[in-house]
C-alpha cells in the first residue's frame, strides 16, 4: 500500500485540500501527508477539510510541519526531507510526492506511477511536455551538467530531473534516508540529488508520462526564480566526481506524446520584463570574477557553445555563499534564457524542442570527450 506525499508553502489551501482528497480516493493509498511550511497558517486552514475526508475515507490524513534537517537555506528540501525520514522510519512499502500546486492532478498520476512499480520498477518519475519558455532551469543548468558530468548515462536523458513527482519502492526510500548529501539540501537543490540518489541505485527506473503536461503556477519575470537557479545550480555542481549510474541500469519510459496545442502557444515568463536584469550595473566584485570567465561577459551566453564553456566554469568555480557568484552565474543565465526566447523560440515549439534536445547530445559529446 502506498503513502502520498505534498510539500506545501503558500499554495491555495482549496486546491491542496483538493489533491489531497484525489490521493485519499485512490484505492492503492493508505494514507497522505502534508507538509507545511511552519508559521504560513495554511496547515490550520486545512485541518477541518482534512479531517473530513480522512473520516469519510476512513484514511489517516496528517499535516506536518517541516523540521529543520539540512543545514542550506530551509526550504522544500527540509519539507521532501522531513517525509522522506519518517517514512523510512515506518518502511513504507511506496511512497508518491506531488508538488501541491499542480491543477490537473487526477487519479491517472497515481495509477501510472503504481502499475511501473507493479512492474519491477524501484523508482518511478513522472514527465511531462512544457512549454518551450518553461523549465529554463531544466533545460540551461541541470541537464546540461548531468550531460558534462555523467556523459552516455541515463541521468542527462530524463526528462524532468528536477520535477517534484516521483515514486520510490522501499529499498529507494531507505538509500534516500540513509544519504547525507540529500538530508544536507533543504533548499530547491533537493530535487536533483534525489535524481542523482534514485537514478545510481540500480532499482529500475521509469519515466511515466503525463500526457496533458503538468498545470500549475508558472511565474512573472525570471527574477522570480533567481534563488531556485543558484540553488540548483549548486546542487548539479556538487555532484562532479560523483560515480555515474550503471550503464546496464533497467531504464524505461512511456514513449512521449505531441503536446497539448495550449502548451505549444504558452509564453511561460515575462521575457520584457525579465530584460532589465541585464541592464543593473555590476558590483566591483561582480566584475572582478566576470573577468575571470573563458568568454567575454557580453558573449557567455550568446549561443549553445558558448553557454557550453560558460557553464562548464560555473560548475567549477560557483559559490553559493558568495553574493557576486549568486548574482553573477543568474545574469547569466538569464542572458542565455533570453537569447534563446529570442533566436530559437520563434522556429516554433517543435523547432525549439529539438534545438534544445540537440544541445544535450552536443554537451554529452563534448563531457566525453573531455573523459579521455
Ligand atoms: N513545505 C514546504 N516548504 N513546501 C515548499 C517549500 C518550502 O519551503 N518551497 C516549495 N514548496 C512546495 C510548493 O508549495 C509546491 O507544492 C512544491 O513545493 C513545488 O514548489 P513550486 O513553487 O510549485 O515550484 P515549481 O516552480 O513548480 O518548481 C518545481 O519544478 C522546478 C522545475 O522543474 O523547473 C520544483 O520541484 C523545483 O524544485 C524545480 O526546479
Ligand atoms: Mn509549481
Amino acid at each position: 500500500m502506498s503513502l502520498v506525499v505534498f510539500p506545501f508553502k503558500d499554495e491555495p489551501p482549496a486546491l491542496i485540500s483538493q489533491n489531497i482528497e484525489i490521493a485519499l480516493r485512490h484505492d492503492r493509498v493508505e494514507e497522505v501527508w502534508g507538509i507545511a511550511e511552519p508559521d504560513t497558517g495554511i496547515a490550520q486552514d486545512l485541518r477541518d477539510s482534512a479531517s473530513r475526508y480522512s473520516t469519510y475515507h476512513s484514511k489517516p490524513v496528517a499535516l506536518l510541519e517541516q523540521e529543520r534537517i539540512g543545514d542550506l537555506r530551509p526550504g522544500k528540501g527540509d519539507a521532501m526531507n522531513t517525509a522522506i525520514q519518517r517514512a523510512a522510519e515506518q518502511d513504507r512499502e511506496r511512497v508518491h510526492f506531488y508538488d501541491a500546486d499542480i491543477t490537473n492532478f487526477d487519479a491517472g498520476w497515481i495509477e501510472g506511477a503504481e502499475r511501473a512499480a507493479d512492474r519491477g520498477y524501484g523508482v518511478v518519475r513522472h514527465r511531462f511536455p512544457r512549454a518551450a519558455t518553461d523549465a529554463m532551469i531544466t533545460w540551461f543548468i541541470t541537464r546540461p551538467g548531468l550531460a558534462m558530468f555523467f556523459p552516455g548515462t541515463i541521468l542527462p536523458r530524463l526528462d524532468q530531473p528536477l520535477g517534484g513527482e516521483f515514486l520510490v519502492t522501499t529499498p529507494a526510500l531507505h538509500a534516500l534516508a540513509a544519504s547525507a548529501d540529500v538530508r544536507a539540501r533543504s533548499d530547491w537543490g533537493i530535487d536533483t540529488m534525489v535524481t542523482y540518489e534514485t537514478a545510481t541505485l540500480g532499482l529500475g527506473l521509469y519515466e511515466h508520462h503525463v500526457t496533458d503536461g503538468k498545470r500549475h503556477a508558472l511565474y512573472g519575470s525570471l527574477a522570480d526564480l533567481e534563488t531556485m537557479a543558484v540553488e540548483c545550480l549548486d546542487a548539479v555542481r556538487s555532484l562532479h566526481g560523483r560515480p555515474p549510474p550503471l550503464l546496464n541500469a533497467k531504464h524505461a519510459s512511456d514513449s512521449a506524446t505531441p503536446a497539448p496545442q495550449d502548451l505549444k502557444e504558452m509564453v511561460a515568463f515575462d521575457a520584457d520584463g525579465t530584460a532589465a536584469i541585464l541592464e543593473t550595473p555590476l558590483t566591483a566584485d561582480e566584475t572582478d570574477i566576470a573577468g575571470r570567465l573563458p568568454i567575454p561577459l557580453e558573449q557567455a551566453a550568446a549561443d549553445e557553445e558558448a553557454w557550453g564553456a560558460t557553464l562548464a566554469h560555473l560548475l567549477q568555480e560557483f559559490r553559493l555563499d558568495l553574493p557576486q557568484w549568486r548574482a553573477l552565474a543568474f545574469r547569466l543565465w538569464v542572458a542565455r534564457v533570453l537569447a534563446y526566447t529570442r533566436e530559437v523560440v520563434p522556429r516554433g515549439y517543435d523547432g525549439a524542442m529539438s534545438y534544445l534536445e540537440g544541445t544535450i547530445r552536443g554537451y554529452e559529446t563534448a563531457g566525453q570527450s573531455a573523459d579521455r
